[in-house]
C-alpha cells in the first residue's frame, strides 16, 4: 500500500535554533516537505510501531502539511499519530502530550514568532521522546540525511478528516484527533492554585491577554475566561488565523503595541500578557510597567515556593547566555545551582531530565519548568497570576521589591534584522579576532575584564557547543553580547544584548535605554555596526 518515491536532496535543510524555518514558498516546492520529514523519520530510532504527536500553530500551509505528514508517517510504519483538532497544537501542549502518551516524539509545524501567510514563513521541528526539541546531535544527523536522501515512503493520496474528534485508519495507521486544549488545561490546573486566581478575578482584577491571532487563543479562552472566571473580552485576538491577521506574532514591545497602549492608559488593566505564534513565548506587563523576560525569570525563581507546584523549592535554575544575570543573584541567595547555556531551549533538556534544574528561561521571552520540555507561554502567565493572587500586590510593586532586594540588571536587546549575511559574518569574525587584545583594555570609561566566544560543555552528556556568541565583560557588572540569530529566514539578524547592574535606589526606576546609552554607543563602535551593516539604528528594541 505504501509507495516509495524517488527524490533528490534540496540544499539548506539544516535546522536552526528551533527547527527548519523557511519562507512558505520554499516549503511548498514539490518534495521539499517530504524530503525533510523523511530525513527526520530516517534518523529517529524506534519509529516503526510507535506513537507520534502532530500539530501546528495554524499558520498558512498547516493543514496541507499535516495531510502529507500523515501519509508519510503511515508510509514509515508509525502505529498511531495523535493530531490536534483542526491541526492545531501549541508547542508546550505537544511537549506535554508526548510525555503523557509516551510517544516517540512529535512534529510541530510552526515558524514561531515569524509572520505567516502565503508570503510569510513556515517551519517544522521534531521533539523527542522527552518532549523537548531534538538535540544538536539529532538535528545534525537529520541535516546530513537530507543531503543524501534519494527516496521517501508515503501512503497513497487520501483525505483525513482532522476536524472531527475520534479515530480513523490510514494505511494501517491509527489517526487519533483530540481536543488540543483539554489535557494541557488540566496540567495547568494541577500546577497552580486556580481557586486563588478565581478569587482574584472575583475581586475585580482586570487582565488583558493578547493571543495575537495565533495558537494560544483557544487555550486562553478556556483557561482564563471559562476555568478562571475572567470576564469575556479578557482575551483579545483570540481566533487563530492563517496569516495572524497580518500581524507579527511576536510578544514584545514593538509587535504587541496595542496591548502596551492599553496597559499604559490611566484606566488600563492591572495585568497584561501576550504569547507568540506557537504559544511558547510570553510577555508580562503590569499597569504602566513592562517586565523584562530576564527579570520575570528571576522573580518567578525568587517566589517559586508560593505556588503549589514548586512549594518544596527549586533544585536549580538555568538561563541562556544572553539572558541577564538577574536569576544568578536569586540562585546565589537560595544557594542552588545556576547554569548558563547557549541560546536554544534544547540546551535545557538534559539539565531538566537529570533533575538538576526546575526553572529555566531566556531573554527571548521564554520561561518554563520541568513540567514539560519546552518554554511555556501560558504557564508563565498563570505563574504570575498565582503570584499576584498570593501576594496581593501589583506587578510594579513586586518588581520594585525584587530590585530593592537583589539590585536591577538594567537590560536591553537591539536587533538589526535582515542585514547582509556576509557583512554579519565579517562583523562577528572581526570581533572574534580581537577578543584576546580587548581583555585588560579600557574602552570609554569601561575596563574590559573578560572577552570570549561563548562555548558550553553539557554537564550531563559532555556534548560541546562552540561559537555561541561574543561576550565582553566590563566593570560595574556590565556586559555586552553579540550574536547572530538562528531563527531568521532573510539575510542575517544581529542581536546586541546590553546590561549593567544598578543598585542605587534612586536610579532603579530609570529608563533602560537612557541608563545604558553609553554602553549601547560603545557596543556599536566596538563592532563597527554602522560601517559594516550600513544601519544607523536597530529595527527592534526590547
Ligand atoms: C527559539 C528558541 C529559543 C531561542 C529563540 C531565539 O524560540 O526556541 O530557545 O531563544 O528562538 O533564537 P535566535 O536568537 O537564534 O533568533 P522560538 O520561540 O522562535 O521557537
Amino acid at each position: 500500500m505504501t509507495e516509495t518515491c524517488r527524490t533528490q536532496p534540496f540544499d539548506g535543510q539544516r535546522p536552526g535554533t528551533s527547527g527548519l524555518r523557511k519562507p512558505v514558498k520554499t516549503f511548498m516546492q514539490p518534495r521539499y516537505l517530504e524530503n525533510f520529514v523523511q530525513s527526520v523519520f530516517d534518523c529517529v530510532e524506534g519509529l516503526r510501531g510507535a506513537t507520534l504527536a502532530l500539530g501546528g500553530d495554524g499558520r498558512y500551509y498547516n493543514r496541507e502539511a499535516i495531510q502529507t505528514i500523515l501519509r508519510l508517517a503511515a508510509g514509515n510504519g508509525v502505529a498511531r499519530v495523535i493530531v490536534g483538532r483542526g491541526g492545531l497544537f501549541s508547542t508546550p501542549a505537544v511537549s506535554a502530550l508526548i510525555r503523557q502518551r509516551q510517544a516517540i516524539g512529535g512534529l510541530i509545524l510552526s515558524a514561531s514568532h515569524n509572520p505567516g501567510g502565503p508570503a510569510g514563513d513556515f517551519g517544522i521541528k521534531f521533539n523527542s521522546a522527552n518532549g523537548g526539541p531534538a538535540t544538536e546531535a539529532l538535528t545534525e544527523a537529520i541535516y546530513a540525511r537530507s543531503r543524501t536522501i534519494d527516496r521517501y515512503c508515503i501512503a497513497p493520496a487520501c483525505h483525513i478528516d482532522i476536524d472531527t474528534l475520534g479515530e480513523q485508519t490510514l494505511a494501517g495507521m491509527t489517526v487519533e484527533v483530540i481536543d488540543p486544549v483539554e489535557d494541557y488545561a488540566r496540567l495547568m490546573e494541577s500546577l497552580f492554585d486556580f481557586e486563588r486566581i478565581r478569587g482574584l478575578f472575583r475581586g475585580g482584577f482586570r487582565m488583558r491577554f493578547d493571543a495575537m491571532h495565533a495558537i494560544t487563543g483557544p487555550y486562553a479562552h478556556t483557561i482564563f475566561e471559562r476555568m478562571l472566571g475572567a470576564p469575556a473580552g479578557t482575551v483579545i485576538h483570540g481566533t487563530p488565523l492563517a496569516d495572524f491577521g497580518g500581524g507579527h506574532p511576536d510578544p514584545n514591545l514593538t509587535h504587541a503595541a496595542e496591548l502596551v497602549r492599553q496597559l499604559g492608559r490611566p484606566e488600563g488593566p492591572d495585568f497584561g500578557a501576550a504569547s507568540d505564534g506557537d504559544g511558547d513565548r510570553n510577555m508580562i506587563m503590569g499597569h504602566g510597567c513592562f517586565v523584562t523576560p530576564s527579570d520575570s525569570l528571576a522573580i518567578l525563581a525568587a517566589n517559586a515556593t508560593r505556588v503549589p507546584a514548586y512549594r518544596d523549592g527549586l533544585r536549580g535554575v538555568a538561563r541562556s547566555m544572553p539572558t541577564s544575570r538577574a536569576v544568578d543573584r536569586v540562585a546565589h541567595k537560595l544557594d542552588i545551582p545556576c547554569y548558563e547555556t547557549p541560546t536554544g531551549w534544547k540546551f535545557f533538556g538534559n539539565l531538566l531530565d537529570a533533575g538538576r534544574i526546575t526553572l529555566c528561561g531566556e531573554e527571548s521571552f521564554g520561561t518554563g519548568s520541568d513540567h514539560v520540555r519546552e518554554k511555556d507561554g501560558l504557564w508563565a502567565v498563570l505563574f504570575w497570576l498565582n503570584l499576584l493572587a498570593v501576594r496581593g500586590q501589583s506587578v510594579a510593586e513586586i518588581v520594585n521589591e525584587h530590585w530593592l532586594r537583589f539590585g536591577r540588571d538594567v537590560y536591553t536587546r537591539h536587533d538589526y534584522e535582515g542585514i547582509d549575511s556576509d557583512a554579519a559574518g565579517t562583523l562577528m569574525a572581526r570581533l572574534r579576532d580581537r577578543l584576546s587584545t580587548l581583555i585588560g583594555q579600557t574602552i570609554g570609561r569601561h575596563a574590559v575584564s573578560g572577552a570570549d566566544d561563548f562555548a558550553y560543555t553539557d554537564p550531563v552528556d559532555g556534548s560541546h557547543a562552540a561559537a555561541q556568541g561574543v561576550r565582553l565583560l566590563l566593570g560595574d557588572e556590565a556586559r555586552i553580547v553579540y550574536r547572530l540569530s538562528g531563527t531568521g529566514t532573510q539575510g542575517a539578524t544581529l542581536r546586541l544584548y546590553i546590561e549593567r547592574l544598578e543598585t542605587r535606589r534612586e536610579y532603579l526606576q530609570a529608563d533602560a535605554q537612557k541608563q545604558l546609552a553609553d554602553l549601547i554607543a560603545l557596543a556599536g563602535e566596538i563592532a563597527d555596526i554602522r560601517g559594516l551593516t550600513g544601519r544607523d539604528a536597530p529595527d527592534v528594541i526590547t
